[in-house]
C-alpha cells in the first residue's frame, strides 16, 4: 500500500492561493469492515456541482489507500491516481460517488487516520488524516452530514453524533450537524464507560460517557466532573448549549497530541483525561480540567463554526485557548492562572517567535500543516484575543461573540470574518489591530519616564525584530495597562489601559504630589518584551507593594533574573536585598501559598540564556546552571531556621483533594521541601516519600531525593509500585533525567532508552525521555554534545515510525543560534545529519530546513 506516485519535493501551500472546492458534499455514508491489517472502507457520497464554481476539477485527497473499486451513480469508473489523491471525470449535475478502499490500521505507527492503540481501533483526522481513511475532499470548508456503519466484533463501536442502532457485529451512527472531515472519529474495542449526565439550560438531557480500557475505571470521576463544569460554564458565560443527546470521551494511550474535539466523540491522550489522587499530581489535575474544557468548548468554537482553511487555525485554537483560560481562572485563581500562562508563553512561544521558526498567528504558507500546531497559533492566538477584549471592553466583547455565533453558525470562517463581527458590534476599526495576525515576532516595548512639577510622562517606543520572510514591521496597537503607586506604596492611579498605536508615543499624568512608581503592563496586557531601565530597589518595592498580583510576581521574576544574570556575568554573590525580600514573602502567611510558590519558582535557565543573549552576551549553560544551584543553596541557608516551621505549616492534612487551595499549599510545600533537602540531604524528603498517599507528594519527594543524588532506593521502590501504570511510568522516566546533573543527563536518558519499558512507538514515553532531555537546559547543552547527538539519533529513528511527533520535537534545536560557536557547530552537524537522512518525512524535512536557515 504505497502512494500512487513517487515522492517529489515537498510542495508549499499559500494562503493567497485559496480556492473553494467546486462541489458541495451533501451527505456522506461510510461503512467500515474492521480488520487489523485489512480494514475495508466503503464510502457513498452525494456531490453537487456548485453553480458559481470557478474551478470544477474533481480532486479527492487520498494517501496510503488501496483502491478496490470506484463508481459514479452505480457505474464502475477508473479514476486517475495522482500525487496525494485522485481525479475523475464527473457529471455536471448532482451524482453519487462510491469507493471501496483497503487500509492497514495495525501498520499505522504515524497515529494519523485509522490506527490501533493497545488493540483498540481509533482515529485522528485533524488536520489531514481523513485522506488516509478514504478518498475525500479533505479540507475544512467542505462540510457534510455523516452516517457511519461499523462492522466488526469489537464489544464497543463508536462514531460521531447519535447512535442509530446496533446488533451483533455492527453499529450505526448519524451526526446531524454538517462537519468537515477532520472532525470525523471512530473508536472500537474492549472499552468500559464511566457514565454521567447533564441537563442543559433548555432542559435537554445529555448522556455523558468517558470510555476507558478495563482497569482504568477508577480514573474517570474527575474528568467527568470537569466536563459537567465546562458544559455549565459555557452556558453561563457564553450562552452556549450542547447540541447532541450524547457526548463521549475516549482515552487512548497512543496519541500524538493532547486531545481532539471530534464532534460528540472527543478522543483524549490518556494522560490528559485519566486521573486519580494516587497517580496524578496537582498539575495533572489542573491540566486535565483545562483540556476537557478546551475540547468541549471547541464544540462551538471550532465545530459549529470551523475554519475555512488551515491558515485560519488560530481562529478556533486561539479563541478556544482563550476560553479555557477564562474557565480555569473562574474555577481556580485568576492571578495564579495568568502567571502560569505567562510563564508558559515565555517558555514556549517567545523562543519560537524570536528564532528561526517564527511565524504569525495566521501563517501565510506551510509545507506540512501539522507543523503549525504551535505555541504561536495557540497561545499567542489566545493573547491576541485577550488584547482585543481589553481594547473593546467586556460588554462589547460578549456582544461581538454573540454576533459571531449568530452570523457564522454552520460556516467555515476566516480571521477577516472574526474581526468583522468586532467591527460591526463595536463600530471600531481593526485594520491596524489585524497586524497581530499577520506579523511574526515579539514586539519590544522600551519605556522611559519623566517627572516635573506634578506631571509624569511615560514614553513608549515599540519595535519588532526581523523574522523569517518579514524584515520590516509596522507599529501595532498595543494595550498597556498601567497603574501608578506613590513612594509609600499607595496606589495613586488605578489601572488604566493606554493604547499605543505609533512607533513612539507619550502619555501624561497630571497632579501628582511626587514622582510615582509605575506598574506597567499589568496582568501582562500584551505579549511583548518590556525594556525599562530600573533598579532592583524599585523591583523589590513593586514585589512588596504592587496592587496588581501579576505585576507583583513579575517584579519578583525580573529581580530573580537580574540577580542570576549578575551572578553569571560577574560571579557576584546572590543579592542580599533580594534574598531578604524573598524571605519576607515566604514567611508572610497572609499571602496566598500558590502565589508564594510561584515567586519561589526560579526563572527557567533557558530564559536566563535568552536574557543574556538579548543583552549581547553568549550564554554559557553550565555557568547558568551553577548560578541557579548557588542561588538555591544560599536561599536555603538564609531560610534555614524558618524552613521546618514553613514545611509543617504548608503540609496539607486530611485526605487529598485536587482543589486549587490544597494544590497551592502543596506547591509551596514542595518548594520548601526542595530547599530543606539542600540542608538535610533528604531526610525530610525520605519521610515524605514514605508517608505520601498521593502522587503530588510522592513525586515531589522523589524529585528532591533524586536531585540530591540520594534517591536510588525510592526510585526503585517507585518503579516496583507503579511499573504497570503507563502514565506514572512516564513520570518515572522523565524525572530521572530532569533531576540528573548536567554531565550525566544525556547518559541517564541514553540508559533509559535501553530500559525494557522504553518504547519508540508510544509518543508519551518518547516525550517523557526526550522532552525531559531537551528541557534540561545545562544537560541538553552540555559541551560534550552528547545530548544533541542522542536526540538526533532518536529523531532519525522515530521519523520512520511517527513523523509528526519527530517534527515537533525538532523544536528542541530552535534556540541554537544563542550559543557559542562550538555548540552551534555541534548542533548544525546534527541538524544536517537529520536533514540528510534518506526518506526523511515531509514533516521533519520542513522543520530542520527552517531551523537551519
Ligand atoms: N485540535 C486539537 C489538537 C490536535 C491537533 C492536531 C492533532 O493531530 C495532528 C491532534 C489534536 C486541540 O486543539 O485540542
Ligand atoms: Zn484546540
Amino acid at each position: 500500500m504505497k502512494d500512487a506516485s513517487p515522492a517529489t519535493a515537498p510542495k508549499t501551500f499559500y494562503l493567497k492561493d485559496y480556492m473553494p472546492f467546486g462541489y458541495d458534499a451533501e451527505s456522506v455514508h461510510l461503512t467500515f469492515r474492521l480488520a487489523p491489517e485489512t480494514t475495508r472502507v466503503i464510502s457513498r457520497i452525494r456531490f453537487a456541482p456548485k453553480p458559481d464554481a470557478a474551478d470544477r476539477t474533481f480532486f479527492l485527497h487520498g494517501e496510503e489507500l488501496k483502491l478496490i473499486s470506484a463508481k459514479i451513480d452505480g457505474q464502475e469508473v477508473t479514476p486517475e491516481l495522482v500525487e496525494g489523491g485522485l481525479t475523475c471525470e464527473v457529471p455536471g449535475a448532482p451524482f453519487t460517488w462510491e469507493a471501496e478502499v483497503e487500509i492497514n490500521p495495525a501498520g499505522n505507527t504515524a497515529l494519523e487516520g485509522l490506527y490501533m492503540s493497545n488493540r483498540m481501533y481509533c482515529t485522528q483526522c485533524e488536520a489531514e488524516g481523513f485522506r488516509k481513511i478514504t478518498y475525500y475532499p479533505d479540507r475544512p470548508d467542505v462540510m457534510s452530514t455523516f452516517t457511519v456503519r461499523i462492522e466488526g466484533d469489537e464489544p464497543v463501536m463508536l462514531s460521531n453524533g447519535n447512535p442509530m442502532g446496533q446488533g451483533e457485529g455492527w453499529a450505526e451512527w448519524h451526526d446531524p450537524w454538517p462537519k468537515p472531515a477532520y472532525l470525523f472519529a471512530l473508536v472500537a474495542g474492549d472499552l468500559v464507560n464511566h457514565p454521567g449526565s447533564f441537563t442543559t439550560k433548555s432542559g435537554k438531557e445529555v448522556e455523558l460517557n468517558i470510555w476507558v480500557r478495563p482497569g482504568d475505571e477508577h480514573k474517570c470521576a474527575f474528568g467527568m466532573e470537569a466536563l459537567k463544569k465546562s458544559m455549565k460554564w459555557d452556558e453561563d458565560v457564553y450562552g452556549l448549549e450542547y447540541d447532541l443527546d450524547l457526548f463521549n470521551i475516549v482515552a487512548v494511550d497512543d496519541f500524538n497530541m493532547g486531545a481532539m474535539e471530534n464532534k460528540g466523540l472527543n478522543i483524549f491522550n490518556s494522560s490528559c483525561v485519566l486521573a486519580s489522587p494516587e497517580t496524578s499530581t496537582d498539575a495533572n489535575f489542573e491540566r486535565i480540567e483545562a483540556i476537557i474544557a478546551h475540547e468541549y468548548f471547541h464544540n462551538w468554537t471550532g465545530n459549529r463554526i470551523t475554519c475555512r482553511d488551515w491558515f485560519q487555525l488560530c481562529l478556533k485554537e486561539g479563541l478556544t485557548v482563550f476560553r479555557d483560560a477564562q474557565f480555569t481562572a473562574d474555577m481556580r485563581s485568576e492571578p495564579v492562572k495568568r502567571i502560569e500562562d505567562v510563564i508558559a508563553l515565555r517558555a514556549r512561544q517567545f523562543p519560537e517567535d524570536n528564532g528561526p521558526l517564527a511565524h504569525p498567528p495566521r501563517p501565510e504558507q506551510f509545507q506540512e500543516i501539522n507543523n503549525f500546531y504551535t505555541a504561536t497559533v495557540y497561545e499567542k492566538g489566545a493573547e491576541v484575543i485577550g488584547m482585543l477584549k481589553r481594547l473593546v471592553g467586556d460588554e462589547n466583547y460578549y456582544k461581538a461573540l454573540k454576533l459571531y455565533f449568530e452570523r457564522h453558525d454552520g460556516q467555515a470562517c476566516t480571521i477577516e470574518d472574526w474581526l468583522k463581527v468586532f467591527e460591526d458590534a463595536t463600530g471600531r476599526g481593526l485594520s491596524q489591530f489585524k497586524l497581530w495576525y499577520s506579523q511574526a515576532g515579539t514586539p519590544r516595548l522600551k519605556v522611559s519616564e519623566d517627572y516635573a512639577d506634578g506631571t509624569y510622562t511615560l514614553t513608549f517606543e515599540q519595535s519588532t525584530p526581523p523574522t523569517p520572510g518579514q524584515p520590516d514591521k509596522a507599529p501595532r496597537v498595543i494595550p498597556v495597562a498601567v497603574g501608578l503607586l506613590s513612594p509609600n506604596g499607595d496606589e495613586v492611579r488605578a489601572t488604566e489601559v493606554l493604547e499605543l498605536t505609533e512607533a513612539k508615543q507619550s502619555f501624561t499624568y497630571q497632579g501628582l504630589a511626587s514622582k510615582p512608581v509605575p506598574s506597567i503592563l499589568r496582568e501582562f496586557s500584551a505579549p511583548v518584551i518590556l525594556e525599562r531601565e530600573t533598579t532592583n530597589a524599585e523591583r523589590a518595592f513593586l514585589l512588596a507593594h504592587d496592587t496588581d498580583p501579576f505585576n507583583r510576581w513579575e517584579a519578583g521574576n525580573a529581580l530573580a533574573k537580574e540577580v542570576r544574570v549578575a551572578m553569571v556575568l560577574d560571579g557576584a554573590a546572590p543579592d542580599a536585598a533580594y534574598l531578604d525580600a524573598l524571605e519576607k514573602l515566604v514567611r508572610d502567611d497572609d499571602q496566598d501559598p500558590a502565589f508564594r510558590a510561584l515567586v519561589l519558582t526560579p526563572p527557567s535557565q533557558s530564559d536566563i540564556a535568552q536574557t543574556l543573549f538579548d543583552r549581547g552576551h553568549t550564554p554559557d549553560p553550565q555557568k547558568i546552571y551553577d548560578a541557579a544551584e548557588t542561588f538555591t543553596q544560599t536561599l536555603a541557608q538564609q531560610l534555614e531556621t524558618s524552613l521546618p516551621r514553613l514545611y509543617a505549616a504548608t503540609t496539607v492534612d486530611g485526605p487529598y483533594a485536587p482543589d486549587a487551595e490544597g494544590a497551592g499549599k502543596r506547591a509551596l510545600n514542595g518548594r520548601i521541601l526542595s530547599l530543606l533537602t539542600r540542608l538535610d540531604g533528604g531526610e525530610q524528603a525520605a519521610r515524605q516519600y514514605q508517608a505520601a498517599d498521593n502522587m503530588t507528594q510522592q513525586y515531589a519527594a522523589l524529585g528532591a531525593l533524586l536531585k540530591a543524588e540520594n534517591g536510588e532506593a525510592q526510585s526503585q521502590a517507585f518503579f516496583g509500585q507503579w511499573q504497570d501504570d503507563r502514565l506514572v511510568m512516564d513520570k518515572w522516566f522523565a524525572l530521572q533525567i530532569a533531576c540528573a546533573a548536567p554531565e550525566k543527563t544525556a547518559a541517564t536518558a541514553a540508559a533509559l532508552t535501553r530500559h525494557p519499558l522504553f518504547s519508540m512507538k508510544n509518543p508519551n514515553r518518547f516525550r517523557a525521555v526526550f522532552g525531559a532531555l531537551a528541557g534540561h537546559h545545562a544537560g541538553f547543552h552540555h559541551a560534550s554534545g552528547e545530548g544533541y547527538q542522542l536526540l538526533a539519533d532518536n529523531l532519525i529513528a522515530l521519523d520512520k515510525l511517527n513523523p509528526q511527533t519527530t517534527a515537533r520535537m525538532c523544536a528542541a534545536f530552535q534556540t541554537w543560534k544563542r550559543y557559542d560557536a562550538g555548540r552551534q557547530s555541534l548542533i548544525r552537524a546534527q541538524l544536517t545529519r537529520i536533514a540528510g537522512t534518506d526518506g526523511l518525512s515531509r514533516d521533519t524535512t520542513e522543520m530542520v530546513t527552517r531551523i537551519l536557515d
